[in-house]
């Protein structure tokens, strides 16, 4: 065991460093934009009140058969919903609904556990969730519960490169880390061990210890934090400037070839450019990171379809693949994000480059007969942002394009991005909206649609927070004070100005 000075994070300071209060109304809004933000609270509500009357305790609902689903993506932990619902409560004002979901926590939330966990999805789901409600409430069990839960992270560094295993061995005396073997063959993914760094650093910030973040002070603790996997990739050749998707955590080298900025590549990309903004722009490395990888998707992987859609490729080895993934329409709000700090000519352009992509995106809902999109969709054989196969063609509640659509809306004020949300809700309400809560569909080019019996928990945590932040006044989490991690659970920018 390290011996550490106590130390102790000043809450209240931190509340006084904030440029904006965090909710609230604000006088003189319009009457539509305050009705519709009130509906998207009213499904909140009801997602949240069929979760805790059917499910409350289970990682998800199923609201067709109103019971709960566990799943094995979370190794034991339980309440998945929960804690990724709490933000979200806070922030819509459902204060009682908030206390339902607090107590849940202080009374029932175990982390004495076994299984196997996925790293990446406790750490954004569960850590993101507890930090942020921390940092919202200043409430100690949310803290205590997020660092506890870090540390059991922690052996799935514990590698010959120290980037971390796809998974964590959860158990109540010991630690062990495993990747998928299933999903990446022994090898780790980008967008998994890509995407803890801002967790990871909350973590040393709140808790005064910088495991976390770096290597332990004391050489019997081998684990070595997240700051590393920076170092372990600057050394590693890229393909054309290109980041692969598996990286070998023995070797430190890729894999295979396979470049996505959808699933299994997307939020490494978004973390460098939030890494940079958290550090109040002091992070100049993940800044640079970010500017290169994007300037080689720029270049190898953005392209024009025939009908005129901008959209991102895939590529295979140097083979491109004309396929977007749901999961790749965050990139048009974090290109947007990106854009606004850099000079005028790149800043136009990556605008401009976000616009498109956003509006290719929004093609892709709007050409589906429920005015949802598919899961994946193609610019081949004729095809023009509609999913080609069978396997593509469902929804599960997912955020990536209204997430878009909340950025490109703060960022532009242009009101199409206010509409296309609003196109969203009422499809939801149409097609998604069952007796117990809401479903995810499995073809979304037909209105009489068959529900897969699932309530994401992202479905509270993301997509209806950037539904609602879509219909509220900027100051509302504003994007000067926080960023949001790819869970949508926000972060402090740690304002590095500040005199208390
Ligand atoms: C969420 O868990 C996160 O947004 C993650 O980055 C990607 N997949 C889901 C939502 O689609």
């Amino acid at each position: 065991r390290e011996t550490r000075a106590p130390f102790r994070f000043d809450y209240e300071r931190f509340r006084r460093s904030l440029r904006h209060p965090v909710r609230g109304g604000r006088s003189g809004e319009d009457p539509e934009t305050r009705a519709r933000r009130m509906k998207i609270k009213e499904m909140m509500k009801f997602a949240w009140d069929n979760y805790k009357q059917y499910a409350l305790g289970k990682n998800e609902l199923r609201p067709l058969s109103k019971n709960g689903h566990i799943g094995n993506m979370f190794g034991g932990l339980r309440g998945a919903t929960v804690i990724d619902a709490l933000d979200t409560l806070y922030i819509m004002e459902l204060e009682e609904e908030f206390q339902e979901a607090k107590q849940w926590v202080e009374k029932s939330f175990d982390l004495n556990v076994n299984g196997e966990a996925s790293l990446f999805e406790v750490n954004i789901r569960y850590v993101g969730g507890l930090l942020a409600t921390y940092y919202l409430t200043g409430e100690e069990v949310f803290k205590s519960k997020a660092l506890e839960l870090g540390e059991k992270l922690l052996p799935a560094f514990n590698t010959p490169t120290g980037i971390p295993r796809g998974g964590s061995l959860f158990s109540p005396c010991s630690g062990m880390s495993w990747s998928w073997g299933w999903a990446s063959a022994g090898s780790s993914i980008l967008a998994e061990f890509g995407t803890l760094h801002l967790e990871f650093l909350h973590l040393s910030q709140l808790s005064g210890n910088p495991v976390f973040a770096e290597k332990a002070s004391n050489p019997s603790l081998a684990f070595r934090g997240v700051m590393n996997i920076r170092r372990v990739l600057s050394r590693v050749e890229k393909p054309q400037g290109l980041y692969p998707n598996f990286l070998s955590p023995v070797t430190g080298s890729w894999v295979q070839h396979h470049v996505s900025i959808g699933g299994l590549g997307d939020s490494f990309y978004e973390y460098l450019i939030k890494s940079w903004l958290m550090s109040d722009k002091k992070d100049s490395e993940a800044k640079k990171m970010y500017d290169d990888a994007l300037e080689a998707i720029e270049k190898h992987l953005v392209k024009k379809s025939a009908g005129g859609l901008t959209y991102i490729a895939e590529w295979r080895g140097g083979i491109l693949d004309h396929k977007m993934g749901h999961l790749a329409c965050f990139s048009g709000g974090m290109i947007a994000l990106g854009a606004e700090h850099g000079p005028e000519e790149r800043r136009q352009r990556h605008m401009e480059l976000a616009a498109e992509i956003t509006s290719t995106c929004h093609e892709s809902y709007a050409r589906s007969d429920t005015k949802l999109g598919p899961e994946a969709f193609r610019f081949d054989a004729g095809s023009e942002a509609t999913a080609t196969r069978l396997s593509e063609r469902y929804y599960i509640l997912r955020p990536e394009v209204v997430e878009s659509y909340m950025y490109l809306w703060r960022l532009t004020h242009q009101p199409k991005y206010r509409h296309w949300g609003w196109e969203v809700v009422q499809a939801l309400e149409k097609h998604c909206r069952v007796e117990a809560g809401f479903s995810g569909i499995r073809d979304v080019y037909t209105t009489t649609p068959t529900h897969d019996n699932m309530q994401q928990s992202f479905f509270l945590a993301e997509t209806l927070k950037y539904l609602y932040l879509l219909f509220c006044e900027d100051d509302v989490l504003s994007l000067e004070d926080w960023v949001f991690n790819t869970e949508a659970h926000p972060l402090p920018i740690n304002h590095t100005d500040f005199r208390a």
